[in-house]
């Protein structure tokens, strides 16, 4: 009989309809409601992309889907089961260990769909995972980060090679390739939180195998808290660009997320395209990677390796 190894699969979740969104924002202010201004702004955000429809639930079931069929096509010995576990909405990460535990499953690993490890982002999720498996009775072992993934990077490179071919009226190496990601407070530097490193390198990784030069790194989405979040920010960027270096030709690449979903459809598709068009430029972004058969393997890869090590060990 085969071994049965649990994957939980963790991912930020996404509210499912309009009334939804105050819990959720609620649980993301670690259960502190938003101000009606907080509430009405991230509602209107929501409703510009996609008018009620929440594309990241839907995305993140795909992604669960398509793990299990490449986790479960190449290893006989042993049945992977993959659960959800979300951050900030149902099923949450701790539903989804007391999941596998009630379906009797001993062993898993655990994977965030998120490749570059901070304290305060993957580190929380494992944190969370890790406590509700230790009250479940579950041997669970984590993947940190996969940032450097060989395969990863093939991916993230084709699509930067695919977009860059759309300007078709410039010359490649006249397009600024902008490496993006989700900023974080400041103070994570004082915790020497490898977030930053493994973003840089990354996007360094990505523009070699893609043979780019012209390129650079810049966040998005910083959250308004109150304290300093790490910059430069990619609307500042873009201006930067355009007044200071006479840059009109820009690809977006958000290396720092792998699928569809409000901080890409509305922070870069919809805010940053405004001010590109008002700046005068041409902006594009890469593709996501969703299920892309790559990304798959990457995640197979890495979640096998911590299951031979959960068996060795
Ligand atoms: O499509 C969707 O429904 C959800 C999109 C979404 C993703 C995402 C990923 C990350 N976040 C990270 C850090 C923070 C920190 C705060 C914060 C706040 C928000 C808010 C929304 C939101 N995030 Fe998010 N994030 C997504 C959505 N995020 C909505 C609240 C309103 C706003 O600021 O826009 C600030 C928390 C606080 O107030 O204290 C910090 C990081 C990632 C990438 C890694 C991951 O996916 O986990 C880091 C997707």
């Amino acid at each position: 009989m085969p071994r049965t190894v649990g994957v939980l699969v963790m991912s930020y979740g996404t509210p499912e309809s309009l009334d939804q969104i105050e819990a959720y924002y609620t649980h993301i202010r670690r259960g502190k409601p938003p101000t009606q201004d907080q509430l009405q702004d991230l509602k209107r955000r929501y409703e510009a992309i996609v008018g009620g429809f929440f594309p990241l639930r839907k995305n993140t079931d795909n992604q669960v889907a398509a793990l299990q069929d490449t986790l479960n096509g190449s290893d006989p010995g042993t049945r992977f089961v993959c659960y959800q576990g979300l951050k900030h909405a149902g099923p949450y990460i701790e539903d989804g260990v007391r999941a596998m535990a009630g379906d009797g499953v001993r062993e898993a690993v655990g994977v965030v769909l998120a490749p570059h490890y901070s304290i305060m982002s993957v580190g929380g999720y494992i944190k969370r995972a890790q406590a509700a498996a230790e009250e479940a009775g579950v041997r669970m072992v984590f993947v940190e980060s996969y940032h450097l993934h060989p395969k990863l990077i093939k991916a993230l490179s084709d699509r930067v090679k695919r977009a860059l071919d759309r300007f078709t009226e410039v010359d490649p190496e006249e397009v600024r390739v902008l490496f993006t990601a989700h900023s974080l407070p400041e103070r994570i530097l004082q915790m020497n939180d490898p977030y930053p490193d493994q973003l840089t390198e990354t996007a360094r990784a990505v523009a070699e195998s893609a043979g780019v030069e012209n390129w650079q790194f810049a966040w998005q989405s910083a959250g308004q808290t109150g304290e300093p979040w790490l910059g430069p920010d990619i609307l500042e960027q873009l201006e930067h660009i355009h007044s200071q270096e006479g840059v009109d030709y820009a690809l977006i690449c958000p290396i720092g997320f792998v699928s569809d979903h409000l901080e890409v459809l509305y922070d870069l598709d919809i805010e940053a395209q405004a001010l590109a068009r008002k700046l005068g430029m041409r902006l594009e972004r890469t593709e996501m990677l969703n299920t892309e058969p790559l990304y798959m393997e990457t995640l197979a890869d890495v979640i096998r390796s911590q299951s031979r090590a959960l068996q060795e060990g």
